[in-house]
């Protein structure tokens, strides 16, 4: 509980806040209000580094790698989720929960688990109910690493019966999301990213990029009901293992979405570190019905790093405010660190997003582009300076503090009461 002059200093900071950025013609409630309304979806692989339940003991390959060994990872899905549900307690505005495929739990009675080309809704029938009961929306992956069919490559693979097995699966995951919509009674994002590629240069980058295609098409050949279900594709420029060749790369999907008509998702660790995806948007929404961005940090070759409130991070949030296009940009976590506790990385990444979509709404986008208009770009410079010293923390405390979420760093103890208490039981 928070002392009454603790609260009260927070209310006078923000009416101090508020008068000073009416000055600017920024209503300050209202900034709060929709900033905190636009839904961000947590990973659930940051609970467990991406292990899941299929009996993996690490993540190992398949062109993503967790590092870290911090004590008290989610065992199953019961710890996952109670694990989610004390985040979300830390984390002010909207929610939604983001799964794997490797994360889904057979009915009781349903004897051995099935392969992934064989998973049904059942086999997320707890999430659905857990999903119901919180009022949290699921999305979902299909999981294209981490299993014996995955080590040299999945929809492009040369042969066509592991190729067959991965669409499958696809096409399962395709069906899973759909169910989650109908549960949620809004769609879920069904978001594919594959590790193929090659370690060193390839002779023939071709035919493999030719195989993903014709998967592709089978994998998309049938529409599921929009209001249930809406696929994303995901590039990368590299990864661990797939140095010098990625067969799903960026001009690769964005030409394959515009031509279906299928949203793109952008990963901030996935580009080369000079581009800024931020830029990127405005070029491709005329072109696709959505996109999906993926924030991370990026961090030389790893792309996976908690997101925290960077430079890169507010601009991505300001381009999407400013593009004004909330129904159609879809924004979800991806980072997993396995080297400090997962529910403060779940809680420092979500809150980090959630400040700069504050920030964002916080700027006065019309006065810039007026200064632009009439050409006065130094007055366009100056305004930008000016806002970065506006009493922005004020407004984000209380946003949490009206979101009933602990306020600066007052979470700090509570994290550490969950983890001496629940996950410092788990071996
Ligand atoms: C990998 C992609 C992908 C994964 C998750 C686990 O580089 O970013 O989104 O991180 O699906
Ligand atoms: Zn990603």
């Amino acid at each position: 509980m928070k002392s009454y002059q603790h609260t009260q200093a927070l209310e006078q900071a923000y009416e101090l806040a508020k008068s000073r950025y009416a000055q600017v013609g920024i209503h300050t409630d209202e900034a709060i209000r929709d900033a905190g309304a636009i839904p961000i979806s947590l990973q659930c692989w940051q609970g467990d580094d991406v292990r899941g339940f299929e009996g993996a003991q690490s993540l190992s390959g398949g062109g993503i790698l967790a590092t870290g060994n911090y004590p008290g990872w989610a065992r199953n899905g019961e710890e996952l989720r109670a694990d989610a549900v004390f985040a979300f307690s830390l984390i002010p505005g909207a929610k939604r929960f983001n799964l794997h495929s490797i994360y889904g739990e057979p009915p009781e009675g349903a004897g051995k688990k099935r392969d992934r080309d064989a998973l049904e809704p059942e086999d997320f029938h707890r999430w659905m109910a857990w999903s119901k009961a919180k009022a949290i929306p699921l999305d979902f992956n299909p999981t294209f690493f981490a299993h014996p069919l995955a080590e040299a490559a999945t929809l492009s693979h040369k042969d066509p019966e592991i190729r067959r097995f991965w669409i499958r699966h696809a096409l399962a995951s395709r069906r899973i999301a759909s169910a989650f919509g109908e549960n949620q009674g809004s769609p879920a994002i069904n978001n594919l990213w594959i590790p193929d590629g090659s370690k060193d240069m390839p002779a023939d980058r071709l035919s493999p990029r030719l195989r993903l295609k014709d998967a592709l098409d089978e994998i998309f050949a049938h529409a599921l009901p929009p209001n249930t279900q809406q696929d994303s594709l995901e590039c990368k420029l590299f990864g661990i293992g797939s140095e010098a060749y990625v067969v799903g790369s960026h001009e690769f999907y964005l030409s394959y979405a515009v031509q279906k008509q299928l949203k793109l998702c952008l990963d901030m660790g996935h580009f080369h570190p000079t581009e800024r995806i931020a830029d990127k948007m405005s070029g491709i929404l005329p072109f696709v019905p959505g996109l999906l961005i993926h924030f991370s940090r990026g961090l030389h070759w790893d792309s996976d790093h908690v997101a925290i409130f960077s430079d890169e991070t507010r601009e991505l949030c300001r381009e999407i405010k400013r593009t004004n296009a909330f129904e159609r940009i879809a924004i979800a976590l991806d980072f997993f660190d396995a080297s400090i506790n997962r529910i403060a990385a779940w809680t420092i990444g979500a809150r980090s997003v959630r400040k700069a979509l504050l920030e964002a709404f916080l700027e006065p986008t019309a006065l810039l582009v007026a200064a632009e208009q009439a050409g006065k770009y130094h007055e366009r410079l100056a305004l930008m300076e000016a806002l970065k010293t506006f009493p922005f923390a004020a407004v984000w405390d209380k946003l949490c503090l009206d979101a009933g979420v602990p306020v600066g760093t007052d979470w700090f103890a509570l994290v550490d009461r969950y983890e001496h208490g629940i996950q410092g039981s788990r071996v």
